[in-house]
């Protein structure tokens, strides 16, 4: 029975051990609870580091703790504090965090902690790969693991892998300048569905696929080497009833029962008619705006001096990643600054904020969450923020104001909170204000909504909807008719190619029998492609056909001291093997005239891209253009083209990166369907990587073996990965 692999950074377990004693806790985060049905469904695996190094664990303690492991169907990656170190504080936090967060200004780029990057997440490959059967799916999680995805299918091409990154995606602008960029983004397309929390966070990472890897992208698919590589937004929710249950426990609590936390809110709250408690909670984090929210909390107090003694900031600051440099000096700041706003603002029986720095017990939290009239939530940037939304799910009576940053991932769904920008002050003092004197209704009205709409998509909720969307990725794969050539199907095609009597061979030029360049004269065949060629050609019974949309005169430079056989400029052309070039179609090529300009005017306005003229056709080539301006132009040249072209015979084929302007009598499929009237042939084969090459497809005895390279959007029959793939195929031809 096939399983699901999930794999994070840490397992979801407290392990302690005391005097080589071991007690292991299930920890109750939110991935936890969300990933629990999938976790426990048939045998599956979580895969994570345990939290102790290689050094705080001696052989027999190390069984010890994979037996325990094992028992709760979890599995350790071996760690050591070098690795902690270097990968975990090192690269993740101070590399990948801080860059992704957009604070370039804390981000280190040191060689030896993304050496240590990668050795860890190889690591992690090694255990994943020990569990990896045939038809399981992988779940991988977060930054610390980006290169995890393309280490597995690597290993694993047939694996189906999921991966969900749980903190912003920066925007193309800041993420080019990280100097791995391409090895991230290579990492993270290993996966055959890729998630974030937000639209925006997808468009972001689409656009870098785009422009630094220069891929492919059709509405939010990726066409990578032979697959396609799903991405998608999945906001992601919380364990809804296990907040509200426990919320509705604590309002009800009677008086003896109540913690002694509680009983000092309860205090606040009774001592005057107006008096409110104002919530922050957040990991002491750069991230999460805690110097900002303090300021801003000073700024409302001078400004709304009313407010004295009446309302309390109640901030818990969660300790986080003390060993690295910057949180200890955010730690600094703020101890400093809530010291001087207090002792600016108190007064003998009032100091405007508690500051708690440590972690609660699940019960104070619920405390918190209850007794507060707003929350105040104010990230400079954050991928989602769970926080919001627990206390959203706590308001049992559906009073309370949320106020929420507009930069956390969680203001795309929660608009009915007060949504402001955190560097605006007067903003911020301003919604203050507002949701203290935000009538009973009103809080009731958007409380409500929020409600109903938190309740219903739900932490459980978000995992499965990905993982049905991880399996519509596998449902795609196998709906599909047209078939990898692999070492079965290529050993069949052989035999009959062997068996057969007269054959035929069409081959495309660009991008299948050589890569693409940024200038098409650069693409002229090597050494080793003219070597293949020229076996090919001595090759008894075989006609074979270079079938190209290049001009004759470029392959006449190329292939002139040669014997082959060509059709170029789509089929206007042919040379058959000895003889003479033959004209297949009389064109005309008055048209250009009225043409030229028009694609002039688009490259004067599309920076990177140009004009190919060739005597029968024009071509507007964007390959090394900006992606996301070569689309919207090429959108804009088609309707200008296809309007003016109605009436005039002429037809707009969109290539590989290029637009061609051309005659409507003459594609690929009409010259190749000429040639086989100089059969019979009883074995067909054809190979191509465009649309172009799709009407030779087309028109082909459906017994032809017809082959695409790099995709499997095709009329084809079989498709292979890369040029270098059908070299590999062809060498087996001689
Ligand atoms: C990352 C992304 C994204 C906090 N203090 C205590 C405590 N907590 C719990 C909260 C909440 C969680 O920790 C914090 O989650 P957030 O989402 O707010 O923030 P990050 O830790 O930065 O999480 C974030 C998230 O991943 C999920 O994808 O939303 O954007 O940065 O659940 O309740 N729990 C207890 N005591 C505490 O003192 N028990």
């Amino acid at each position: 029975m096939s399983k699901t692999i999930i794999v994070s950074n840490r397992l979801p377990l407290q392990i302690k051990l005391q005097k080589n004693n071991l007690e292991v806790k299930p920890s109750v985060g939110g991935l936890a609870t969300g990933m629990k049905s999938i976790h426990e469904d048939g045998n599956g695996v979580w895969i994570g580091w345990s939290g102790l190094t290689e050094e705080d664990l001696n052989e027999s303690v190390s069984r010890q703790v994979n037996q325990a492991l094992e028992q709760v169907n979890c599995a350790s990656v071996p760690l050591t504090q070098e690795n902690i170190d270097n990968f975990y504080l090192g690269f993740s936090n101070k590399a990948l965090w801080p860059h992704f967060h957009y604070f370039m200004e804390y981000t280190e780029f040191e060689k030896d902690q993304w050496d240590s990057y990668q050795e860890v997440n190889q690591k992690f490959a090694n255990v994943v790969l020990e569990h990896l059967e045939d038809g399981d799916k992988v779940w991988v999680h977060d930054y610390q693991l980006l290169l995890l995805p393309k280490m597995i299918k690597d290993k694993k091409p047939e694996a189906t892998i999921g991966f969900f990154l749980h903190i912003p995606f920066p925007s193309y602008e800041i993420f080019r300048t990280f100097p791995w960029r391409e090895d991230l983004l290579e990492g993270m397309l290993g996966s055959d569905l890729i998630g974030f929390h937000t639209y925006d966070y997808e468009r972001h990472f689409l656009s870098s696929v785009r422009r630094i890897l220069r891929l492919e992208v059709q509405f939010n698919e990726i066409s990578y080497e032979d697959r396609i590589v799903k991405v998608d937004s999945f906001p992601m929710g919380i364990d809804y009833d296990k907040f509200h249950h426990a919320a509705k426990k604590h309002v009800n609590l009677p008086n003896d029962k109540k913690s002694e936390l509680r009983k000092r809110l309860d205090d606040h709250i009774q001592s005057s008619s107006n008096a409110k408690l104002i919530l922050s909670i957040d990991r002491m984090d750069y991230t999460k705006g805690i110097p900002n929210r303090i300021r801003a909390f000073e700024y409302f107090l001078d400004k709304y001096p009313q407010f004295k003694e009446k309302v309390r900031l109640v901030m818990l600051a969660v300790p986080s990643r003390s060993d690295v440099p910057q949180y200890r000096k955010l730690k600094r700041e703020t101890d400093e600054l809530v010291g001087r706003i207090n002792g600016k603002f108190a007064t003998v029986s009032w100091t405007p904020i508690w500051y708690f720095y440590r972690s609660m017990p699940f019960e104070n939290l619920i405390d918190l969450y209850t007794s507060s009239d707003i929350a105040l939530v104010t990230p400079i940037r954050d991928g989602m923020n769970l926080v919001a939304k627990e206390y959203v799910a706590t308001r049992v009576n559906q009073d309370g104001v949320l106020i929420l940053s507009e930069m956390a991932g969680a203001s795309n769904e929660l608009d009915e909170a007060i949504l402001i920008n955190p560097n605006n002050f007067e903003e911020l003092a301003n919604a203050l204000k507002n949701a203290l004197e935000m009538p009973l209704e009103e809080q009731k009205k958007r409380m409500g909504i929020l409600q109903k709409r938190l309740s219903r998509y739900t932490v459980e909720k978000w995992a499965k909807e990905f993982m049905k969307s991880l399996n519509s990725t596998l449902k795609e794969d196998t709906d599909n008719a047209v078939q990898k050539m692999n070492p079965t199907n290529q050993d069949s095609m052989l035999n009959d190619y062997n068996k057969s009597q007269k054959r035929l061979l069409f081959l495309d030029y660009d991008g299948t029998l050589a890569g693409f360049k940024n200038n098409p004269q650069d693409a002229k065949p090597d050494a080793e492609l003219i070597t293949l060629l020229d076996q090919l050609n001595e090759k008894q019974n075989t006609d074979f056909v270079i079938v190209s949309g290049r001009d004759r005169e470029t392959f006449e430079q190329w292939f002139n001291h040669k014997s082959y056989s060509l059709i170029t400029d789509h089929g206007v052309w042919l040379k058959d093997k000895n003889e003479d070039w033959k004209m297949l179609e009389r064109l005309k090529t008055d048209w250009m005239d009225n043409i030229l300009p028009i694609l002039e005017s688009f490259v004067d306005r599309t920076p990177g891209t140009f004009i190919e003229k060739k005597k029968y056709s024009l071509a507007w080539h964007y390959r090394k253009a900006d992606p996301e301006l070569a689309m919207k132009r090429a959108m804009e040249l088609n309707t200008v083209l296809t309007s003016m072209t109605s009436n005039n015979d002429l037809k707009v084929l969109k290539g590989n990166k290029v637009m061609e302007i051309k005659s409507s009598s003459v594609n690929k499929g009409r010259a190749t369907s000429r040639w086989l009237t100089k059969g019979p042939y009883d074995f067909i084969f054809a190979i191509g990587d465009d649309w172009t090459d799709e009407y030779m497809f087309d028109e082909l005895p459906n017994k032809a073996y017809t082959v695409k390279v790099g995709s499997k959007k095709t009329k084809a029959r079989y498709y292979v990965k890369d040029t270098e793939n059908v070299r590999e195929l062809l060498s087996r031809f001689v």
